[in-house]
């Protein structure tokens, strides 16, 4: 298969939630320079078909995440505007196939930045907000299953996001050690803290800058980064409601 009919067969498994067999399986030859080629086309084909995007997102940034998936390597994608779920909103099971819910922290910026060489001190004089948020990840292989190639070239998982409306800018000393935890039908599942990113999410920023810089592509202001899941992934199902709390704002929503 090409590149191309593999970006159109990871989209038509993301539209119509049907997993597929991992790529490196079956394209032995298969490169890390083919994976980022084929989520450069998921996402023009994304584009053409309406949507827009939000944003990007890292991943594999913790400890815990790394070994959640068995791949040891941080990871970049982008993020739909259509992926947004409301707040307190409902999740539609539906339209998933095998999702996980991770707390994250969300960073929005307001002005461009643009590697290569970016530091923490640019990132951190470009800060517009810093957000409680959560994302949605949902592999669009069998049994969440993949290798580094897989995963890039499935857009790094991403099928949802929630940000939240507290912004922690100014709590920013106190961040990276913020006590937060996951609920799964108000049972405590998960707990952790930012820094469990990178040791500062904000450093995740300053990778995402210049890792979007190999492709002359920036971030832009007011676009939505996710800095990677704090804890592991929690698996739900119908019914299932999550609560992502941080001290200031409860993330929330109910699987349908
Ligand atoms: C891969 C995506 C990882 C994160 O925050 O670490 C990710 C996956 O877990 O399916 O989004
Ligand atoms: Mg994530």
């Amino acid at each position: 298969m090409n590149n191309q009919s593999i970006a159109e067969m990871l989209r038509q498994a993301l539209m119509n939630q049907r997993a597929v067999p991992q790529i490196s399986k079956t394209e032995t030859q298969f490169s890390l320079k083919d994976a980022r080629e084929v989520q450069d086309l998921s996402c023009i084909l994304a584009q053409e078909a309406g949507e827009n995007l939000a944003g990007y997102k890292m991943g594999l940034t913790s400890k815990a995440k790394q070994r959640d998936v068995n791949v040891y390597e941080p990871i970049r994608g982008y993020i739909l505007k259509s992926f947004e779920i409301p707040k307190g909103g409902t999740v539609k099971m539906g339209a998933r196939i095998h999702p996980r819910v991770e707390p994250e922290v969300a960073v929005v910026l307001n002005r461009e930045l643009k590697g290569p060489g970016v530091t923490l001190r640019d990132v951190v004089s470009a800060l517009e907000g810093i957000y409680p948020a959560l994302e949605i990840v949902d592999s669009r292989y069998e049994n969440f299953v993949f290798k580094l190639e897989d995963v890039i070239a499935d857009n790094t998982s991403a099928a949802g996001f929630m940000v939240g409306r507290v912004n922690l800018l100014s709590e920013l000393n106190d961040l990276n050690l913020m006590g937060i935890c996951v609920r799964k039908n108000g049972a405590i599942v998960e707990t952790g803290a930012p820094s469990a990113v990178l040791g500062d999410p904000l450093l995740s920023v300053v990778s995402l800058a210049n890792s979007l810089a190999e492709e002359a592509k920036s971030i832009l202001p007011g676009m939505v980064i996710l800095t990677g899941g704090i804890t592991q992934s929690v698996p739900f199902k119908r019914n299932d409601r999550i609560e992502v709390e941080w001290p200031q704002e409860v993330l929330s929503f109910t699987a349908e």
